[in-house]
């Protein structure tokens, strides 16, 4: 039997190198330039979400920025990845079908007052009992800004604008105890006026597995100028963290702090681990692919038939 020698053996291939991925920049992922008032605190909401992406390494493709129609709504054309600007209130819906069939992938909506809780409001109650696993940022500044100064569900009495001439007459709603009673698992509250706190909460929310909402004050300058005010300890008014020994389990205790008037809390203060509807649905997908294992597609079909005789 011939030998082969070490001159006659073939050379041996080193493996492919692959190329080290680079974390993404902040640069990276900057959409078009802002078209926003000067002053708007939505820009502070997008700083930090941009912050917060790049913080967190959340790779190009895994970004999934969604919002409908209004001033906060054009969030996604400033953000330079995957993301939709979908129809007035209908953003929260389109979001959780990309969470349902892309569980990868963790959905951020951004939306305003009105987009969320006024059109959009009977899909935030479903998503919110339903769990599925996304965060919702509503970026509330008490007032429609797109339309030019409209009531919004969270305009407080008495707010004078293009619909409510000598002032609005009806009850606001409060955030906070909508989702509460809605039941999404996590509800926290921010402002855009206190970055570093609102990068927690975002975080918080990233990390959490099911619906997280933050209700976020972001000041529309143009045409409710002040309104939050009371909750800038810059402007003489009072940032009150949620105190520290609140039980974020504990949905009355969350319910409490939501009824504090304005400015109230800030933090999180609601959290529960029940299951998503992610989990609940790859579940009975699990069990139905169990069913007919090993069988063909014309086989189930004809099983199918087979049963409706
Ligand atoms: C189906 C539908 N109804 C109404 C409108 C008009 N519209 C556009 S934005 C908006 C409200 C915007 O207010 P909000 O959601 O609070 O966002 P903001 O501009 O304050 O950030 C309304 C009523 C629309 N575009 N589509
Ligand atoms: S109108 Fe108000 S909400 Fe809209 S961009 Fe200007 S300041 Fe912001
Ligand atoms: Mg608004």
């Amino acid at each position: 039997m011939s030998q082969i020698t070490l001159d006659e053996a073939p050379p041996v291939q080193a493996p492919p190198v692959e190329p080290e991925r680079k974390p993404i920049t902040k640069k990276d992922i900057s959409g078009d330039h802002p078209t926003w008032c000067p002053g708007c605190g939505d820009f502070s909401v997008l700083a930090l979400y941009l912050k917060l992406l790049e913080k967190r390494k959340i790779e190009h493709e895994k970004i999934t920025t969604v919002a409908g129609i209004g001033c906060s709504s054009r969030f996604p054309y400033f953000v330079q990845a995957y993301g939709a600007h979908f129809i007035h209130g209908r953003g929260l819906p389109f979001a959780s079908g990309i969470s349902l069939t892309r569980p990868e992938l963790h959905p951020f909506f951004f939306g305003g007052d009105g987009d969320t809780f006024s059109i959009g409001g009977n899909h935030l109650t479903h998503i919110a009992r339903k769990n599925i696993n996304m965060t919702c940022v509503v970026m509330d500044n008490w007032v429609y800004g797109l339309t030019k100064k409209q009531t919004s569900p969270t305009s407080p009495i008495g707010f004078k604008s293009k619909t409510d001439t000598t002032g609005a007459v009806d009850q606001p709603i409060n955030p906070m105890k909508q989702v509460l009673a809605a039941g999404a698992s996590f509800v926290a509250r921010a402002t855009h006026t206190n970055p570093n706190h609102l990068l927690q909460m975002m975080e918080a929310a990233l990390d959490h597995n099911g619906f997280s909402v933050i209700q976020c004050l972001s000041e529309c300058v143009e045409f409710y100028e002040g309104a939050f005010d009371p909750s800038n300890p810059r402007k003489g008014g009072a940032f009150n963290l949620v105190p520290a020994d609140h039980d974020v389990t504990d949905e009355v205790a969350a319910y409490k702090l939501a009824n504090a008037p304005f400015p109230g809390y800030f933090g999180i203060f609601y959290k529960s681990d029940r299951p998503t509807k992610n989990q609940l649905e790859a579940g009975l997908i699990a069990a139905a692919q169990k069913k007919v294992a090993g069988k063909k597609d014309w086989q189930i079909l004809q099983d199918t038939f087979e049963r409706l005789k």
